[in-house]
Parts: C-alpha cells; structure tokens; sequence
C-alpha cells in the first residue's frame, strides 16, 4: 500500500514540528542529543504516523504493536512523536531531562505514555524486541515489533547474538530500522569502528535485509510494507540518514551528536526549521 497525499503531507509536517520539538527540548535542557533524531525525524514520522498501531485507546491492550529505541540516547524525537500522538502532554516535553521528569535522556518504561522499555545501554534493545516478538507469536497475537537501532549500536556484540535468535524463531512480527548516518559519539563510524555492510550482514544472518534512503518517506514506508509482508523471516531496514538533517550547521557534524544548542544557535535552527 502506498502513501496517499494526505498521508505524505502529514508525514512531512509531522517530521518538521518533531524536529523543532527536539531544538526546543534539547536548548531548554541545557544538554541532550540533537543530532540523531533529527536524522530519524522522516522514519520515525513514517512508522509512527503510517504503520506503528499505538493510540491511547489500544495502550493498555497486551497484542498492541511495541516500539523499542535501541538507540536511546535519539528520545528527544521519540518523546515528541509520542506527544503527537497524545500519549505525553505537550507542556512535558519542555521538561525533558528535568528533574522529577518522566522524560529522561533516556527512555524509562512507562506504561501511561507507551514507553515500552527502557533503553540507553546500547545492544540490548535487539534482544529485548526479539523477545517480545517471540511472545506475540506464541501467543498467537497479530502484534508487530519495531526496534530503532545504530551503526553505532550495531558494534554492540549483543546485537548479533539477537540476529541470530530472531532468525531461528522465525520473527516475521519483528522489524529493525537501523539509523546509518556513519556518525557516532566519537566520530566517524567507518574510522572508530566500522561495521560495514549492514544490509549484507542481516541476509547473512536469515534476515530479509534492504537499504533504503532515511529521508524518503515513500521509500521507507514501502520497506515497512515490506516487512509486514513477510511470513518467515524478521525484517532490517538499514536508513542511510544525514545527522542533524534540516539544520545546516548541524548536518553531518559528529559534535552535534550529543550537544545543547546555544540561544543563537537554537534560533537559528528554528528559523531554518520554520
Ligand atoms: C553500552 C554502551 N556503551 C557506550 C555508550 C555511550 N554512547 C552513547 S551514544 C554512543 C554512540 C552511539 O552511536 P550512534 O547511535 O551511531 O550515534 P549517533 O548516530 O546518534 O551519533 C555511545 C558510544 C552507551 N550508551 N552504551
């Protein structure tokens, strides 16, 4: 199923007001990480918007779909695409990393605001998902798993011990979208650590494995159509993404990864985001 126009426009909208959101959030706490989900506002707008069924209605509901940031340090996006969807009141994202806040700098299980688990430790997000995805198959639920992942994450041994597994179990329920922007808290992904090809390295573990441009939103709602497609096999959509993409001075910048703008700088992105 494609996206229809209205589909795209509010996508669109959607991925700009959470990148604002995160400009606000991030200058208001004084520090957090900018970067990451500006990179992943255009995927995480697609799966929260056209795909992901958590609504306030089905949150209490055990067969609901479940979302698990793997890289959990990007939750400033994730805290604002939940107030998009009216699971976080408005007026709490401005308390994001403030004392007393549920909104931490990093996501703490919640189960009034449909946080599904607690992640910031990278690597154990994969297994945590495959977990659950294991459960709702035995159980027999129609529930679909979606984790967020990194190329930064995926240096993470544990990660691939989950590859494995899911593959064994047959988690067609579970997809993985890794964020591949090459950047990671110390640079450049390729010079720390480099994990080369992802793609290639889900397909050699059992996983139906495709590369897909992060920004385009057709692209990467067609990979999650895709994934739901699937009968045998987890599914890995590696998005290939600009850090602090729609923020010129911030885009491809690994110092941007986990750094609060300044009053200047904050305005300036948000007159570029406007
Ligand atoms: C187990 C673990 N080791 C180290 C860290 C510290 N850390 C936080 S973010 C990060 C870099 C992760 O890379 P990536 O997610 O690719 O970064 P981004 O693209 O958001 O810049 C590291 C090493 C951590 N959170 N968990």
């Amino acid at each position: 199923m494609t996206l229809t126009d209205e589909q795209r426009t509010e996508i669109r909208e959607t991925a700009n007001e959470v990148r604002r959101d995160v400009i606000r959030m991030v200058h208001a706490a004084g520090c957090g990480h900018p970067g990451g989900p500006l990179g992943m506002a255009d995927f995480m707008s697609t799966l929260f918007l056209a795909h992901l069924k958590l609504t306030r209605s089905n949150l209490h509901a055990a067969d609901r779909d479940r979302f698990i940031l793997g890289n959990g340090h990007t939750c400033a996006g994730y805290y604002a695409l939940l107030a998009q969807k009216g699971l976080i009141p408005r007026d709490e994202l401005l308390r994001f990393r403030k004392l007393g806040s549920p909104l931490q700098g990093h996501p703490h299980r919640n189960a009034e605001l449909g946080i599904d688990f607690s992640t910031g430790s990278l690597g154990n997000s994969l297994s945590v998902a495959s977990g659950m995805a294991l459960a709702a198959k035995l159980n027999g639920w129609s529930t679909r798993v979606y984790s967020t992942s990194s190329d930064g994450e995926s240096q993470e041994g544990q990660i691939w011990e989950a590859a494995t597994s899911a593959a064994h179990y047959g988690l067609a329920n579970l997809t993985v979208i890794v964020d591949f922007n090459n950047i990671q808290i110390d640079g450049v992904m390729r010079e720390v650590m480099n994990v080369r090809d992802l793609r290639e390295k889900y397909a050699a573990f059992g996983w139906h494995a495709v590369d897909v441009d992060g920004h385009d939103i057709d692209a990467v709602d067609a990979a999650l159509c895709a994934a739901a497609a699937e009968t045998e096999r987890p599914s890995a959509i590696i998005a290939e993404t600009v850090i602090g993409k729609g923020v010129s001075f911030m885009e491809n910048q690994s110092g941007w990864h986990g750094v609060a703008p300044n009053d200047e700088q904050a305005e300036l992105a948000l007159a570029e985001l406007a």
